[in-house]
């Protein structure tokens, strides 16, 4: 019994759960057994395992509540959450009930449980980065709060036409959302344009941003936390009534439209800016809403502003909320009247930044223009930061002119825009990369002379993944072979005790049971021949990650079937997974290619039982739950110094697949920890990478010096794969942006090894189990306790 709340406890008999899916069917979705349909009898589940969370929720808010603690909140512009239902059956002790009360009503459950549809708010590695974060503060106790954006449309979904990227709207609530708790009550209004009169900005426009949440619920633990997403809605009832009586139905809504465009779409794009002003309002409509309710929440307990940075820490995820410094500034000096020095100490006390990106392009500046039109106080405000910043440059670094030009706030040349990196740098008291090899080149290269100015703001926290979705539900065979191997499920809650299997590696009869596991995935995965190794690259299409080096071994592996079988190798199912932005041309060229190469392989009566490529349409959580459970070989191939960490890295080497890698990211610390013997290493280094580059690269000379790779860029070149492939020989010639070329032969000479290791089913289950058994370290877990030492300095409260 719920004593505060005198409610009935929900039972957790399979009788009970029973119980409650029939009255829920009845009395919250209307309809009977009888008549409901899958969708009437997924809806109705999601609420009665949804109850079951709430009421943890519950008792975790009282307890925040009485506790007043410090609190973690997360600003995000994505988050890619994953499919909810598997994850709240498992978070709340339900996964057999569910199925069993289904069937006992009638239904299917694979039917109805095929209707849950993934959240996809976000892009890719940083966004869900962001949801293994909230699922791990969650799970170690941790007062948090993750705020986004609850965009109507998520990121498109992909589909292929002749071959190519075609992208369709991803409209994600068209049957409702289940899963979530609108929030009407707590709206926050938002202002737009305008000026700056004696009185403050009058703003020119306003909108209501209207939260919602979904329940983050811990594993293992009763906390129960939230992710609070804003939508944006027409301040005025804007419904013009006059105008829809003279028949102008568009122009009576025109306004409303304009207001909710602002969370209507997330930005497709991965790692570089979009120049667009709809992608400036979605950053100050998440940041205004959420600092508002951040200090509505303080108020509840707090009243001095000097607690404010002793309650409250805000993590930045990458740029995209860096208006929340300036934002927080103007609340406190023109709202709350506190003077500029005291509101900026308060503020540089209280944000962190988290930097995901080495690519130059991919640091997003706004033009002074756009930023002053729309948000005119904001730019006053950041002028002057600057100007205090330039100062204590200056007083630094005396006559140091060019220091000045690159800390600056304000881009110069060749249009005047803001830095965003600059202002979330300034604005911070940490800022960490993601890697450890990434947070080292942070500090030698993107902000080399910010480390110089405050050398103490800068530091690593390592990515890590939750191994409650990608191994434990994505993965459930080999979950229960690693819980029998280690005697206990800890593992799911202290990673690192992984380590223990390193021992059964030695053991032939848990390597027998580790490899039926792994073709028991690939055969549920139904692509390709069980046998055959699956040999996976899951991530967005970008020329850095280098798809194409990728088609360049698999081009070689046809064209050695054609006129040197011998050197061919071991039958391989080779599978691509990912999205390009839609305007990134050369990636969608990528695209088309391996899409034509799978095609012209699979047309040739050779290949048979040898060698296919799978190019499955629009990878998602979803998908790569599905995937990386069967994958034996992962490919983590991008130029050295261009991937920030990666985090699918994590999740095969944890699922058992090994890595064949270049030293960039995090493969680093996956190479180190599953040791060298098992991670098969090629490539440039980054120091060398950086050399070639910057030196006088001749791609053409690879070229001219090896007959494999001419033969592959041949064939691309003369047509053979399409038009699209004859671009991506053209580019791999001319300029070579990614070092493609370069590392070629060291990546086929290591495929080659990664075949003839594979013929020893033995020694490769050995390094399968190794690589798990190393990566405990990968746990989102140890991510968030390394934030809560070097960052956040938070404590676990209990409910
Ligand atoms: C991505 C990096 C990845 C990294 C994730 C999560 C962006 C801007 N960055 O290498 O490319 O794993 O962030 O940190 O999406």
């Amino acid at each position: 019994m719920d004593l505060r709340n005198g409610l009935r406890p929900l039972g957790s008999t399979p009788a009970e759960f029973e119980q409650d899916l029939l009255s829920n069917l009845y009395y919250r979705r209307g309809t009977t057994v009888e008549s409901a349909s899958a969708q009437d009898a997924y809806e109705t589940l999601a609420l009665t395992v949804r109850d079951r969370l709430a009421a943890r929720r519950a008792r975790t808010a009282a307890a925040h509540y009485e506790t007043n603690p410090r609190w973690v909140y997360y600003l995000s512009a994505e988050y890619l959450l994953g499919p909810q239902l598997e994850q709240n059956l498992l978070y709340s002790g339900t996964t057999d009930l569910a199925p069993a009360a289904l069937k006992a009503l009638g239904f299917s459950p694979e039917e109805v449980e095929a209707l849950d549809v993934e959240p996809g708010l976000g892009n890719g590695g940083l966004g869900r980065l962001a949801a293994c974060l909230l699922d791990s503060l969650a799970t170690l106790d941790i007062p948090a709060v993750g705020y986004g954006i609850r965009y109507d449309l998520g990121i498109f979904k992909q589909d292929f036409e002749n071959g190519e990227q075609v992208e369709k709207p991803d409209d994600w609530t068209f049957q409702g959302d289940p899963w979530e708790f609108p929030a009407p009550d707590d709206w926050q209004t938002v202002g737009f344009y305008g000026y700056v009169g004696p009185e403050g900005w009058v703003p020119g426009e306003i909108v209501h941003g209207e939260p919602s949440h979904l329940l983050v619920p811990g594993y293992g633990t009763e906390t129960v936390n939230i992710v609070r997403l804003w939508r944006a809605r027409a301040a005025q009832a804007s419904f013009d009534l006059r105008r829809f009586s003279a028949g102008q139905y568009a122009e009576a809504v025109q306004e409303a439209v304009k207001a909710e465009n602002i969370s209507k779409v997330l930005y497709p794009d991965d790692s570089t800016e979009m120049g667009r002003e709809l992608r400036l309002k979605q950053q100050y409509f998440l940041v205004s809403c959420s600092l508002r309710d951040i200090i509505r929440r303080f108020r509840f307990r707090n009243s001095d502003w000097s607690d404010f940075p002793v309650k409250t820490v805000i993590q930045l995820n990458d740029t995209h909320p860096t208006l929340a410094i300036p934002e927080l500034m103007r609340l406190l000096v023109d709202e709350e009247k506190l003077d500029w020095e005291q509101a900026w100490s308060l503020v540089r006390q209280t944000f962190a930044y988290t930097c995901h990106t080495l690519l130059p392009e991919a640091l997003e500046t706004w033009p002074v223009d756009m930023l002053g039109r729309l948000l005119p106080r904001h730019l006053e405000i950041i002028y002057r930061i600057n100007a205090e910043l330039l100062d204590e440059v200056r007083a630094t670094f005396p006559d140091d002119l060019s220091r000045v030009r690159n800390l600056s706030l304000i881009q110069e040349e060749p249009q005047r825009r803001v830095r965003m990196a600059n202002l979330a740098v300034t604005g911070t008291f940490k800022v960490n990369g993601v890697a450890e090899l990434h947070s080292q080149l942070l500090t030698s290269t993107t902000f080399a002379d910010f480390a110089a100015l405050w050398p103490d703001k800068f530091t690593n926290v390592t990515n890590g993944v939750t191994p409650r979705r990608f191994v434990r539900l994505a993965n459930p065979g080999l979950s229960a072979l690693i819980t029998e191997g280690l005697g206990s499920e800890d593992w799911l809650r202290d990673l690192s005790l992984l380590s223990g299997l390193a021992p059964l590696a030695d053991d032939a009869s848990f390597r027998a049971r580790w490899r039926s596991e792994k073709r028991h995935a690939k055969s549920a995965l139904g692509l390709g021949d069980p046998g055959a190794m699956l040999d996976v690259m899951i991530k967005r299409f970008h020329e850095y990650k280098r798809q194409q080096l990728k088609i360049l071994h698999v081009i070689t592996l046809y064209q050695r079937l054609q006129s040197a079988p011998g050197r061919f190798g071991v039958p391989r199912t080779v599978l691509f997974g990912g999205k390009a932005a839609p305007a990134y041309y050369a990636a969608k060229s990528i695209i088309k290619t391996i899409n034509a190469v799978a095609a012209a392989v699979a047309a040739d009566p050779k290949s048979s039982g040898l060698l296919r490529v799978v190019f499955p349409a629009n990878y998602n959580v979803t998908l790569a739950e599905k995937i990386i459970p069967a994958a034996d070989l992962s490919e983590q191939i991008s130029m050295a110094g261009k991937e920030a960490s990666g985090t699918g890295n994590m999740k095969l080497a944890l699922n058992g697949a090994l890595t064949i890698g270049t030293l960039d990211g995090a493969n680093v610390e996956i190479r180190d920890r599953v040791g060298a013997d098992n991670f098969f290493l090629f490539g440039l280094d980054a120091p060398a990478a950086l050399s070639l580059r910057s030196g006088d690269y001749q791609p053409r000379s690879y070229y001219e010096a090896d007959d494999e790779l001419r033969a592959a860029l041949d064939a691309l070149s003369n047509g053979v794969f399409g038009g699209a492939g004859q671009e991506v020989a053209q580019s791999l010639l001319g300029r070579d942006e990614y070092l493609t070329l370069a590392d070629y032969r060291s990546y086929i000479d290591k495929q080659d090894e990664v075949a003839a290791v594979w013929q020893n089913q033995e020694r490769w289950t050995r390094m399968s189990i190794l690589n798990t058994a190393g990566s405990g370290f990968f746990s989102s877990d140890r991510t968030v306790s390394d934030y809560l030492e070097r960052i956040w300095r938070a404590s676990p409260v209990r409910p």
